[in-house]
């Protein structure tokens, strides 16, 4: 069969290998798959014409490089229209940049778009270190993303974007040259979360721990999705007074710890799990969702007319709200449909009526001293930090068994969409302090690294000397720049799954391996026991 399309960017891959034909498993098409492969060989020509041309790369050029790579994580647009939209944007970027360009008659050829196709067919290791460098800073790039709206710049970071992509296109870089770049991914990322927490908890304040209610109260409600807490706190402030609640869901989940997200009486709770349920969770039930940020599936037609999009999220015939966040057709939805006339108590997927979050860095490092006594008192053994995505794979529920089968005299810490297997068990308390802690999103993984550290600098040992062991989870690029930054910090042994990335070739696996000792998770009972010895 001729191949229509190819993308291994994220761990649902067909056949662990690649998607290729008329659309992938994520429901992308061929022609948005190539879309998607055109705005990135754009993108790759916009950082060539940045060479030499530096003083003229404006900050909303800088902008635009984010948007063109978050729009190509998995899960974020499905929409040919938007990406075209794009693509042409990009393309006036580069042509103000280099305007010569445009009239010169012996064309050199320098500046222009990168055929990704060279890089799908180029040698597989080669291939595997490119793919690390893009899928990594499509991911950082939602995290900049992020932080921008909020007004939140890194100029180091900004830069970096075009290095990396200037280095994808470069068809003589061989190992030597992309070895190290895919490590300044990680290096840089970790920079970027930084920027991302400052930016999160200097407009929202620093996250405390609070309990969220599963229970859908009766009245019209609103369901938001996605990253961004930016919409979210417009979304507050265009419902109040309105009688409309509002609820969270996914990777929103740890706004309810932030005191100026939290101040507000209507965010009531949260619904709902993972991103791989909301086809069926969304099918039926009274209320608009509104997502901010992947992960968007396909919306099925008997819910379509009831979600909307913002930023850069985008699916044809779905109603979008623009730049204005004027959210009114999703409140006026939310009054049609008038929600449910008694509360609705739900639980998790374990049966629990409630979860915990806001165990940020600010948090935990508050009781560090209890903390370290603790450990030095032999009442904590171990830290497992169980964290990432979550995804559709049956084998995933080997987070939840390896979660309910820690010891009591450990402490499990967690982040990303990845802990709606566990969130809503009760591991209960060691010393007053809960065993299990919820740090966040995904960024959030900025949070784990600095407790990592701060107990590192109490005991005076390095990070891997430590009783914590990272079992991770993965589904999309934002997990690759974690997993880069973690990495960087030169952390070992990590363990991850549910499968290794198809991107990963048997050279640059066994690199890994040999620097970093990284695995993929075996069963919860055996890795228990090897974790613990
Ligand atoms: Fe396949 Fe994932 Fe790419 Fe979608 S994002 S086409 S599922 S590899
Ligand atoms: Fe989840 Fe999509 Fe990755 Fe931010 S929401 S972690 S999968």
């Amino acid at each position: 069969m001729e191949n229509k399309m190819f993308c291994f960017q994220c761990e649902q891959t067909a056949r662990c290998m690649g998607c290729t034909g008329n659309a992938g498993v994520c429901g992308k098409q061929a022609d948005t798959a190539g879309l998607q492969d055109k705005l990135t060989g754009a993108l790759i020509g916009l950082a060539r014409a940045t060479e030499g041309n530096e003083s003229l790369v404006t900050p909303e050029i800088d902008r635009l490089v984010l948007e063109g790579l978050f729009t190509t994580v998995t899960n974020v647009s499905f929409n040919n229209e938007t990406l075209n939209a794009l693509i042409e944007r990009v393309e006036q970027a580069k042509a103000s940049l280099i305007p010569q360009c445009g009239v010169c008659e012996s064309q050199c050829g320098r500046n222009d778009d990168y055929d990704m196709q060279d890089l799908w067919q180029a040698d597989e290791d080669i291939r595997s270190l490119k793919s690390l460098i893009l899928f990594g800073i499509r991911g950082m790039a939602a995290y900049a993303y992020h932080a921008a709206v909020l007004g939140f710049t890194d100029k180091e970071v900004s830069d970096f974007f075009y290095k990396a992509l200037f280095a994808i296109g470069m068809k003589d870089f061989g190992m030597d040259e992309l070895l190290p770049i895919v490590l300044e991914v990680g290096a840089v990322n970790l920079k970027c979360m930084a920027l991302l927490d400052r930016a999160n908890t200097q407009t929202f304040g620093t996250p405390e721990p609070t309990q969220v209610s599963l229970t859908v109260e009766k009245g019209p409600f609103i369901v938001i999705s996605g990253h961004d807490l930016y919409d979210l706190k417009q979304l507050l402030e265009q419902t109040r007074d309105k009688g409309v609640n509002v609820y969270t869901h996914g990777e929103m989940l740890p706004a309810h710890a932030y005191p100026e997200l939290k101040k507000y009486p209507h965010l009531k709770g949260n619904f709902g799990t993972a991103w791989q349920n909301q086809q069926k969770e969304f099918a039926d039930f009274p209320a608009p969702v509104l997502f901010t940020t992947n992960c968007l599936m396909p919306p099925r037609p008997g819910y379509a007319d009831r979600v909307f999009t913002t930023e850069v999220v985008s699916y044809p015939e779905i109603r979008h709200i623009g730049p204005d966040k004027d959210f009114s057709p999703v409140i006026e939805k939310a009054l049609a449909l008038g929600g449910y006339a008694e509360d609705r108590p739900m639980t998790g997927i374990n049966g629990g009526g409630t979860v915990t979050t806001g165990f940020g860095h600010g948090a935990v490092l508050s009781v560090a001293g209890q903390v370290v006594e603790a450990v030095k008192a032999g009442a904590i053994r171990h830290f497992f930090l169980v964290g990432g995505c979550d995804g559709a794979k049956p084998g995933r529920n080997y987070y939840t068994e390896f979660v309910r089968q820690t010891p009591p005299d450990t402490v499990v810490l967690t982040l990303a969409c990845g802990k709606y297997r566990f969130n809503d068990l009760d591991l209960g308390a060691i010393g007053g302090l809960p065993r299990l802690m919820d740090m966040g999103q995904c960024n959030d993984a900025y949070s784990a690294i600095q407790v990592a550290l701060a107990l590192a600098e109490a005991f005076g040992c390095g990070v891997n000397d430590l009783p914590l062991s990272m079992v991770l989870s993965w589904y999309e690029q934002k997990a690759v720049c974690i997993l880069l930054t973690l990495l960087h910090l030169g952390i070992r042994n990590i363990l991850l799954g549910p499968s290794l990335p198809a991107f990963l070739s048997p050279n640059v696996l066994r690199y890994l391996v040999e620097h970093y000792n990284i695995g993929p998770i075996g069963t919860p009972e055996e890795d228990l026991r090897k974790l613990l010895q």
